[in-house]
């Protein structure tokens, strides 16, 4: 039975949840991360030694990094990533994109207003992160804008998932915002998947 380690209200843990239900399979999941349970103890640090949730586990086989771990479920039902190689090559790129790029402006604007995290609360530094996180949106908005479906082309991919969950993050924080149509078009697109409602919820952060 494979196995996912790390709470639902990450949003990297909710990635593979998302993908498991997409596929089908049966799974069980364990809530490892603070403030559940530390996930820098020897136990969990065996399995990753980052510390960080989620972890796959399946018999003697342990994966982190959720994005990889998306690949390998992908690769291992053969769907949810395409066949063709420029159109695979294209969802891996957004899959990245959303890991190095979207993913690190948010990261003071989304302590500050989501987590309500002491020590981030300068005004400046939290327009200047949404600022940046915007910059990203138009990027991702403009893709979108092309009206080819999901973000990769007409089929669903793992990529959807990962930028469905980070727009579900944009649409939640409390904060001035510029409005995306294609965006939001997308977002209520993947809202209708039955297992995209089950993760793209106010399980934040
Ligand atoms: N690049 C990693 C990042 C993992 C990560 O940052 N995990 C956070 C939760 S979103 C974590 O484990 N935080 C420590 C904790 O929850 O105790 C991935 O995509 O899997």
């Amino acid at each position: 039975m494979l196995k996912v380690l790390g709470r639902v209200t990450s949003i990297n843990v909710r990635k593979v949840l998302w993908a498991l239900d997409e596929l089908g399979l049966e799974y069980e999941q364990e809530d490892w991360g603070l403030p559940l349970r530390d996930p820098k103890v020897p136990e969990f640090l065996a399995l990753n030694p980052n510390g960080q949730v989620p972890v796959l586990v399946e018999n003697n086989f342990a994966l982190w990094e959720s994005n990889a771990i998306l690949i390998y479920l992908a690769e291992r039902e053969s769907i949810l990533l395409p066949d063709q190689l420029e159109e695979r090559a294209v969802a891996l790129q957004w899959l990245g994109w959303q890991a190095s790029e979207l993913n690190v402006p948010w990261g003071y604007a989304v302590m500050a207003l989501i987590r309500k995290a002491p020590g981030f609360d300068d005004p400046a530094k939290i327009t200047e992160s949404m600022g940046k996180w915007s910059a990203k949106m138009e990027i991702l908005e403009a893709q979108l804008a092309r009206g080819e479906g999901f973000i990769a082309g007409s089929e669903f991919t793992i990529a959807d998932i990962v930028l469905g969950l980070s727009i579900h993050r944009w649409m939640e924080i409390p904060a001035e915002k510029q409005e995306f149509p294609a965006i939001r078009r997308y977002y209520e697109v993947l809202k209708a998947r039955p297992a995209a409602a089950r993760w793209m919820t106010a399980q934040t952060p």
